[in-house]
């Protein structure tokens, strides 16, 4: 028999809760910056050029009542040109339909045909939220009141919520809305993980976010990192890496006059490193000419594109 239960009118404490909660939207609205953001760490590099993001990474929030699994993806391409974007495009549509919960990430100083495309491709039976970023660059708020509307037209969203990743404002209030919509369940990860890449995979996007950075308009699109060794002594982690370029003449770009670029994105990326993992850091970075590498899914599926 069960024992009575005695009704003490205090409210039953919550669970603890647990799951998947996936950033998606059109390239460029600031799916990385908020994920770094929530996590208080720099893990998903970012930069103003469209298509920073290749891989799907997780950044991991812990808190007294729930663990969030954040997922940043590649920005969803409207227009898919080849072979990579297509790949892109799929991943960042397979990391919502895993999601117990996603975040559709919008620019608030404008809804575009893509934002359309991408809310209405978003999975039905699951909570999405709709956060409407970049307000801090939003002078006139009228107009969010317009985005909002035209975004409603589009789709059900659970809740809007107004962000700026690049300051912080809301992004608590987020944090709170997704983690009273996860499933109760136990944590998934350990209390003190930030990630689920390696310190490798790391390296190899830092270095990436400075060749985006260093070389804007110039980087040639299909360009990518290799981390060829990494070595962790007591000491000093030691790596060598290799920028793979699709032809000798961007070689050339790369490196720079006198290798003055190459020792630039080098002296950056070091310096970030240091910070993410916490000790010293010894990096050797050279330029390794592949053609073809980008040209067919095979060959991107060597280079680590799920
Ligand atoms: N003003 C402002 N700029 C922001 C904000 N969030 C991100 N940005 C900028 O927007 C640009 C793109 O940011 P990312 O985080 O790389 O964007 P993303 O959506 O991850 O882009 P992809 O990976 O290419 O799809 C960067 O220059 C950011 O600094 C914000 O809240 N306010
Ligand atoms: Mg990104």
């Amino acid at each position: 028999m069960c024992p009575l239960r005695q009704d003490t009118g205090a409210p039953e404490p919550s669970p603890f809760r647990c799951g998947h909660v996936a950033i998606v939207g059109r390239p460029n609205v600031g799916k990385s910056t908020l994920l770094n953001r929530l996590v208080g760490q720099k893990l998903s590099i970012t930069s103003d050029r469209p298509q920073t993001t290749r891989h799907r990474i997780v950044g991991v929030v812990t808190r007294a009542d729930a663990q969030l699994l954040f997922i940043d993806s590649p920005g969803y391409q409207a227009r898919q040109a080849g072979a990579l974007d297509r790949l892109l495009n799929r991943t960042a549509l397979q990391a919502a339909a895993d999601a117990d919960v996603v975040v559709m990430l919008c620019d608030g100083r404008s809804w575009t045909q893509a934002d359309e495309r991408i809310a209405r491709l978003l999975p039905a039976g699951r909570p999405v939220l709709l956060a409407i970023n970049k307000i801090d660059a939003v002078a006139d708020k009228a107009r969010l009141v317009a985005l909002v509307e035209r975004a409603r037209g589009c789709r059900e969203f659970d809740e809007v919520v107004p962000i700026s990743a690049r300051t912080g404002r809301q992004v608590e209030l987020l944090l709170d809305l997704c983690a009273a919509r996860l499933p109760a369940g136990p944590a998934l990860c350990e209390p003190d993980a930030l990630t689920d890449r390696s310190e490798r995979f790391l390296a190899a996007e830092l270095i990436r976010e400075k060749l985006f950075r260093q070389l804007g308009d110039e980087l040639p699109y299909a360009s990518t990192v290799e981390v060829e060794r990494f070595e962790e002594t007591p000491r000093l982690r030691r790596i060598h890496a290799a920028i793979l370029v699709e032809r000798e003449g961007q070689k050339a770009i790369v490196v720079g006059a006198g290798g003055e670029r190459i020792k630039r994105i080098a002296t950056e990326a070091r310096i970030d490193l240091e910070k993410l993992l916490g000790g010293k850091v010894y990096l050797e970075l050279f330029v390794k000419v592949k053609s073809g590498w980008a040209s067919n899914e095979q060959s991107l599926r060597a280079y680590g594109y799920e």
